[in-house]
Order: C-alpha cells, then structure tokens, then sequence
C-alpha cells in the first residue's frame, strides 16, 4: 500500500515531531511517498536551496505521487494551504483520506475540513499525543484501500 502523508512545512514547523511519529506508524501499513515532511533538516524556509526544480518541480512531482497513492493521510493541526489543496485535489482524485486533528492545541478546526468528513472516504479524527497510535490503528483495521 502507498501512503502519501501531508503536514505542513511552509505553514510552518511546530509539530514536525508529531509528524515523524505518524510517519514511522505508517511506515507499518506500506510505504510513505512523503517522508521527507517529517525531515528535522527541512526548515520552513529552506527547502528552496534542496529542491533543484524550485516550486513547480515540487507541485508537479508531489501531484504525481498523490495520484499513485492508495490513502492520504494528513495531520492537519497546524494550518497549512499546501495541505489544504493537496486534500482538495485528494477529493477530486476519489482517494481515501484520513485527516488527524489534535484539538489539544487550542486551535478550530477549518469548517472545509472538518465539514467536509463523509464517515466514508473522507475522515477526520480528533487525537491526542496519548491515544495517537490507537487511532492510526483503527483507520487502518477499517479502510479497504485499493492494493
Ligand atoms: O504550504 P505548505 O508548505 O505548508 O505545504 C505542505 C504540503 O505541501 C506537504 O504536505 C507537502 O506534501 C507539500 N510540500 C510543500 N513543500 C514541499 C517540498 N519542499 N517538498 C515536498 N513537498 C512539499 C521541498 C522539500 C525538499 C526536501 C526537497
């Protein structure tokens, strides 16, 4: 199964250990696209320099990637509009989306994102850094991706 997982990185930085803690999860359902979003080394505002094609090179490859992917998941707590389009474009794509929501962080939820759970293909579980891996568990116990 691949896995395209989505948080943020212009957005900013906050919850990159969160991030790696998914990431290694979800390294046990299949492989992730996306690993590099978990990167201590990948700064908020350094990532230009790493990427050779610039900004277009990273859209173009990333859409390839979400296109080939199985599920999407998204930690979606601290707000981020790469990872807002790339749930909209997952959407238009019929993927299996699972977003993750960490309301101890004092934030809301955008409506566009929580509204927009289906209790089918499109989810979005609250979590806490407690009970994080049991409800990764459960997604995965329930989702029947493709392959
Ligand atoms: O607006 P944001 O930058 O917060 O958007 C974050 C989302 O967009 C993530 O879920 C990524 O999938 C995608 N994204 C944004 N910037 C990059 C990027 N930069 N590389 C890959 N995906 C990105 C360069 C990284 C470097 C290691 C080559």
């Amino acid at each position: 199964m691949k896995v395209y997982f989505c948080g943020s990185i212009r957005g900013g930085r906050d919850d990159v250990t969160t991030y790696q803690r998914i990431i290694q999860k979800l390294k046990s359902y299949g492989s992730v696209l996306t690993e590099h979003v978990g990167s201590d080394t990948l700064s908020s505002w350094g990532e230009a320099a790493v990427a050779e094609g610039g900004d277009r090179a990273i859209h173009d490859r990333d859409l390839d990637w979400l296109q080939q992917c199985d599920v999407v998941v998204a930690e979606v707590t601290q707000p981020s509009l790469g990872v807002g389009y790339e749930l909209g474009r997952a959407v238009t794509m019929g993927k299996k989306i699972f977003c993750l929501f960490r309301p101890s962080s004092g934030r809301r939820l955008s409506a566009m994102i929580r509204g927009a759970d289906d209790g089918g293909a499109f989810t979005v579980s609250d979590y806490t850094e407690d009970n994080l891996d049991q409800v990764l568990e459960q997604l995965f116990r329930n989702s029947h991706p493709i392959s």
